[in-house]
């Protein structure tokens, strides 16, 4: 069994596409261990991202999260990281599955609705940010 965090980005939770999620991950057959709505913090964003720090879209990426409340949550399952990513699709909506989250609900790569760790390590780093 494995865990894995995704969360709901500002946009998804604006444009009420909250239940329309979680029913996806319900019907995959994931378990929901944890759920929590809240606004990220410029620490939180800057953690979460570190990655990222430096990159161009770094600035906008950390306004965009921290611009409206989130959902975070915890999904768990069998190969849980990658049922969550295949469901979600890939981060530019335009190259995203059409049947995924971004393909369906998105166009624009710093706008993709949603957030999914990319491997177990992630998951568990990024579960202690927001859990
Ligand atoms: P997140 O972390 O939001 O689920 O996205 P991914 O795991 O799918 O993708 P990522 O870490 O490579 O990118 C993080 C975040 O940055 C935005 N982004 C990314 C952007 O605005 N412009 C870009 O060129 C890239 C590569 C989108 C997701």
């Amino acid at each position: 069994m494995e865990q894995t965090f995704v969360m709901i980005k500002p946009d998804g939770v604006q444009r009420n596409l909250v239940g329309e999620i979680i029913s996806r991950f319900e019907r995959k057959g994931l378990r929901l261990s944890a759920l929590k709505m809240l606004n990220v913090t410029k620490e939180m964003a800057y953690e979460h991202y570190k990655e990222h720090v430096g990159k161009p879209f770094f600035d906008d990426l950390v306004a965009y999260i921290m611009s409206g409340p989130v959902v975070a949550m915890v999904w768990e399952g069998f190969d849980a990281v990658q049922a969550a990513r295949s469901i979600i699709g890939a981060t530019d909506p335009k190259k995203a599955d059409p049947g995924s989250i971004r393909g369906m609900f998105a166009t624009d790569i710093s706008r993709n609705i949603i957030h999914g760790a990319d491997s177990p390590d992630s998951a568990k780093r990024e579960i202690k940010i927001y859990f």
